[in-house]
């Protein structure tokens, strides 16, 4: 071989290899752990990737997911044309037509519809990838629906809410400057591997580490003292903590005096819940309780890590996590460097401590004029709080035209399988009169489009992300896109002309308004464009401590509510102004009836470390980490129902029932049954029922139900597709 072979064989960039490295972000996970990646190009093809070492947040890392980005690019499930639907609805049957005629297809049918239904018959959602959401919102807002929607109906938002309900705004934890981290539900291993570095440069600092979990995670390990709670009963865990904060004088008198509403409420609910009722409740030691509690209470400053899922991802979530949040204010760790800082998001949903326009380009204060949001007469929590639709009250509006009938969708990446009751939810919205779905793969949602459109990867567009230290990329693509597929922001500025829109900033592309949303940071495209690997923002830098010194907090009260003026306002079971504990809706203890056949407590969702939802099921690197799927079952229970490890076993429901394999492990609780959703072949959804929601936030109960399990044979597995 000669020096060149060599050099072609090691893939070494240069001028005589035609090898060029090109700068990129891995958006399969998004947005809080984009890792820059290292796109190795040639002849407009990548043959290799690597992580961009001087890159601050990632330092050259890549997890299985990102390391198996070319099979995501690469995927022969890619859609390669515009697709019309020929066949049944799901039977994959579709003819290749143009991009021209897709769009005027598409243009024809909305305005159509609108001009028959009204704008808001038409529902504009956006599944997971959250980067052009913005650009997505105002097209709806120009279209004039207030049907804009998000997988944001079941992730994040509800945490945000119980923090906006509490002190009017999140507030992040700042693990740098803290001397004790709560964990209440996070497991970075599996979920944000980029967080891991700073756990542990703190863990070695010698900082105070508290873990709050169903199972025995690699962080729970780590932990000073480690809470194995019952899933869903974090609100009674949280009020004994309270409880003890109280009883032993350790919370902040002064702050409490000035800064909070409804302290003497909260004091006598708190005073009801003992350590010991807690442990009771929660099947944790009250001495443990006690420990955290102090511990937290104590070390000056404390801070809470919270996270965007599990603890809302109950029927009492928002609550649990009110309560929780109720702490930080207790003891005075609001707002001051090394507890939980208030800290606006730049770019989607990204603290980055520099001002953007991003909210203003969403037009998101139109909604105001428009007709009544899906969701908001039965959340009207979530409808005060949010600027967006409740996607999971699509079914209940598609069976009962109430408060006025849906005729279309026109989705960003739609995963039915996301939604409790999916086949429910997939039999309602398959009733539209038109669905268009634009997605990089032929999905089986996509399948029940009359249009699909297909879609780019990072790889092959721009878009725009910040990280929190200050830093910003503008990606530009390293390829040109597979087949003819397009910009999520590009399809839209198309149609935007297309239905007559009128909107000149939309319509000039992605450049001109990251253009005009960067304008108050003082950066322009010209000066991103210089530096596609990323730059610091200058002069970014996280908000003062104490804002709300100068005009309180963002709340009806202007302070601290422990007693909330908003759902004092509303009302209702479930809506209590007080954080009080209420048990998930299915569980042993509020029905003791079902749990004599379904005695176990099911959570849905904890993640796996190779997939992302379903976006990594089919490249055959991570798929070969974790093929089947399977259900994590404690040892005491596998061997009680005859089941061995790696054994095929039912999970059943009153709803449904799914075939798995058996992981029995000591890692979760006796009582407890957990499994990933998403999979291909069987459903985690399926076991639920669609008005499985908290009364508040109208996010659904996936991570606490009741189940039963037995032996199974392999024939009863599911086939199914990504
Ligand atoms: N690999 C991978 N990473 C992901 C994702 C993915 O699909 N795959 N999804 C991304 C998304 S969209 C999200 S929202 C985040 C979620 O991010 P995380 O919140 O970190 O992830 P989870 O694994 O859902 O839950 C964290 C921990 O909460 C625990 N838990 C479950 N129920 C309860 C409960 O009732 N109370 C308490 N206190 N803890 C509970 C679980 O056992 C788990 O260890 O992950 C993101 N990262
Ligand atoms: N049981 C249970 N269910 C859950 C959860 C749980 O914990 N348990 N978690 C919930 C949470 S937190 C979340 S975030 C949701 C997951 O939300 P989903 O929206 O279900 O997530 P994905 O499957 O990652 O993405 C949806 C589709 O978007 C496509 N896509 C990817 N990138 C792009 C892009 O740039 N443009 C376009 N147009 N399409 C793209 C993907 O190929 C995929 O088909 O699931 C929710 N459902
Ligand atoms: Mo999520």
């Amino acid at each position: 071989m000669n020096e060149l072979e060599l050099k072609l064989k090691g893939k070494v960039p240069g001028d005589d290899t035609g090898i060029e490295i090109r700068k990129s972000v891995c958006a399969i996970c998004d947005p809080g752990t984009q890792c820059g990646l290292d796109l190795y190009v040639k002849d407009g093809t990548i043959i290799k990737v690597a992580g961009t070492k001087e890159a601050p947040h990632s330092h050259g890392t890549l997890c299985s997911k990102g390391a198996a980005m070319r099979q995501y690019v690469y995927s022969p499930e890619r859609v390669l044309t515009p697709l019309r639907r020929t066949g049944e609805r799901g039977s994959g049957q579709f003819e290749p037509i143009t991009w021209d005629e897709a769009l005027d297809e598409i243009a024809s049918k909305l305005n159509g519809i609108k001009r028959e239904f009204g704008p808001e018959s038409v529902m504009f959602f956006s599944g997971y990838a959250k980067w052009a959401r913005p650009y997505l919102m105002r097209f709806a807002m120009d279209f004039g629906s207030p049907n804009y929607l998000t997988e944001s109906s079941t992730c994040a938002t509800a945490m945000v809410m119980a923090q906006q309900l509490t002190y009017g705004a999140p507030a992040g934890p700042d693990l740098k400057n803290t001397s004790c981290v709560m964990y209440w539900s996070h497991n970075p291993s599996a979920t944000k591997s980029l967080n891991l570095e700073g756990i542990n440069r703190k863990i070695e600092s010698g900082a105070k580490v508290i873990v709050i979990d169903p199972r025995v995670t690699d962080l729970a390990q780590l932990a000073d003292v480690f809470l194995q709670l019952r899933p869903g009963t974090d609100g009674a865990l949280a009020l004994a903590f309270g409880h003890v904060i109280i009883e032993e004088g350790l919370y902040d008198r002064e702050f409490v005096a000035s800064w909070t509403r409804g302290f003497d409420e909260y004091k006598q609910l708190v005073a009801d819940m003992t350590p010991e009722k807690a442990a009771g409740i929660c099947g944790v030691a009250a001495a443990d309780i006690r420990a955290a509690a102090r511990m937290y209470a104590e070390a000056k400053p404390a801070c809470v890590h919270f996270s965007a899922a599990p603890v809302v991802h109950h029927t009492n979530g928002v609550q649990n996590y009110r309560a929780v949040f109720c702490l930080i204010a207790l003891t005075g760790n609001l707002d001051v460097a090394g507890g939980n800082r208030i800290n606006p998001a730049s770019l989607v949903h990204q603290p980055g401590g520099f001002p953007t326009r991003e909210r203003e380009f969403t037009c998101a204060h139109r909604l105001a004029g428009l007709p009544e949001r899906i969701g908001a007469r039965r959340f009207p929590v979530w409808a005060r709080l949010c600027n967006e639709a409740q996607a999971c009250d699509i079914p209940r509006q598609m069976r009962t035209d109430d408060p006025y009938p849906l005729k279309a969708l026109f989705a960003l990446g739609l995963n039915y399988r996301m939604f409790p009751g999916s086949q429910d939810f997939l039999d309602e919205v398959c009733k539209l009169d038109f669905i268009v779905d634009a997605d990089l793969f032929l999905t089986d949602s996509a399948k029940h489009a009359d249009i699909v459109l297909p879609c780019c990867s990072s790889a092959e567009r721009r878009e725009i992300r910040c990280w929190p230290m200050g830093y910003v990329q503008f990606t530009q693509p390293a390829i040109e896109p597979v087949g003819e597929s397009r910009s999520d922001v590009d399809i839209l500025a198309e149609l935007s002309k297309r239905l007559g829109l009128g909107d000149e900033l939309l319509e000039a592309g992605i450049e001109a308004c990251v253009e005009w949303m960067m304008e108050p940071s003082g950066l322009t495209v010209k000066d991103l464009d210089e530096h596609p690997e990323g730059m610091w923002v200058p002069g970014a830098k996280p908000p003062a401590e104490r804002k709300y010194l100068d005009g309180g907090f963002r709340t009806p009260s202007g302070k601290v509510e422990f007693v909330s003026s908003v759902l004092e306002d509303v009302g209702g079971e479930g809506c209590e102004a007080l954080p009080s504990y209420r048990e998930p809706a299915m569980s042993p203890v509020s029905r003791p009836d079902l749990a004599e056949e379904y005695p176990l407590v099911l959570g849905l969702g904890a993640r796996l470390p190779m997939y992302q939802h379903t976006r990594t099921f089919r490249l055959p690197w991570t798929r070969s980490l974790s093929p089947d799927p399977h259900a994590d079952v404690n040892p005491a229970d596998a061997a009680a129902a005859g089941i061995a490890d790696g054994g095929w076993m039912t999970v059943a429901t009153p709803k449904g029932s799914l075939t798995v394999r058996a992981h029995v492990t000591g890692l979760v609780r006796e009582g407890d049954v957990h499994m990933y959703h998403d999979w291909p072949q069987a459903n985690a959804n399926d076991l639920l029922d669609g008005d499985y929601l908290d009364p508040i936030s109208g996010f659904p109960g996936y991570r606490s139900s009741l189940c039963k399990i037995a032996p199974a044979s392999a024939e009863g597995r599911g086939a199914g597709h990504d």
